[in-house]
């Protein structure tokens, strides 16, 4: 089939040439039982981002969703879809791409706002221990037919090598769960958003200022005129330069 290729990955790894989302592949694994499996599929006809958004997924891109039983709490689990973001970002520069990462979970290229690639991360679990996490990560790789303010890796390089790539980004990601304060440490230095003006909407709140950090487990601090304000990750509806 088109995407199946043999990879050494740090994870079982299953692979579908259509699915209508890894990220509920990966779901349906986790109902099972299941843990460390790496969902890919060259297509999808359903994929999801954040808030139900759609995410358009032609054949040829890599799609992919993680499935792992952690021991963190829920509430520590956003930092996996920091550490995704790291993970996709070194790869790609690895493979000639300049990629840098927007909070909280958008790879872009350059300075504009062009996205490479988007996480979505769901989990389910008690308030102390996750059950499972779910970290779908989702690369163009052609960029055409995408949203407009979308770019692919062909975009930028003759050639890619998808094996090789989603071989790197397994195994980054894979030594980048286990070391969260390292993870953290790695999305600083490949950030775009920080010591820019943005402005975040949160359900009916906007918030204008300067981001300043992103702390555990991926809280962005922003300095406004009234202080310091901190918004998490899964309260962020948009995020735009200000
Ligand atoms: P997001 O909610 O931040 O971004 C979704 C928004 O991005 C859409 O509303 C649309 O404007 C734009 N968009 C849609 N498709 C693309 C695309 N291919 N490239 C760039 N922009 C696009 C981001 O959500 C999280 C995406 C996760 C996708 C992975 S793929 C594997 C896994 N399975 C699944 O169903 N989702 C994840």
């Amino acid at each position: 089939s088109a995407i199946e290729f043999d990879l050494d990955a740090p994870f079982t790894v299953e692979y579908h040439d259509s699915l209508p989302s890894t990220n509920a592949r990966a779901r349906e694994l986790a109902a099972e039982g299941e843990t460390d499996v790496a969902v890919i599929a060259n297509e999808q006809t359903g994929g999801r981002g954040r808030l139900d958004r759609a995410w358009r997924s032609p054949p040829g891109g890599i799609w992919l969703s993680v499935l792992c039983r952690p021991d963190l709490p829920p509430a520590h689990a956003p930092v996996l879809t920091l550490a995704a973001a790291v993970a996709v970002t070194k790869t790609a520069r690895e493979h000639g791409v300049e990629a840098g990462i927007k909070w909280p979970n958008d790879v872009l290229v350059g300075d504009e706002e062009t996205k490479l690639a988007g996480i979505l991360t769901e989990m389910e679990g008690e308030a102390d221990r996750v059950s499972w996490v779910v970290v779908g990560i989702g690369i163009n790789v052609d960029p055409t037919g995408l949203p407009e303010d979308a770019t692919g890796l062909c975009a930028h390089v003759d050639d890619i090598d998808r094996r090789a790539f989603v071989q790197g980004l397994l195994e980054r990601f894979d030594a980048l769960r286990a070391d969260p304060e390292g993870a953290l440490a790695a999305w600083r230095e490949h950030a775009l958003t920080l010591d820019r003006r943005v402005r975040v909407t949160s359900g009916d709140e906007t918030i204008v200022g300067t981001a300043r950090d992103v702390e555990f487990p991926g809280t962005l601090v922003i300095a406004t005129d009234d202080g310091p304000v901190r918004v998490h990750a899964g309260d962020c509806d948009h995020l735009r330069p200000a």
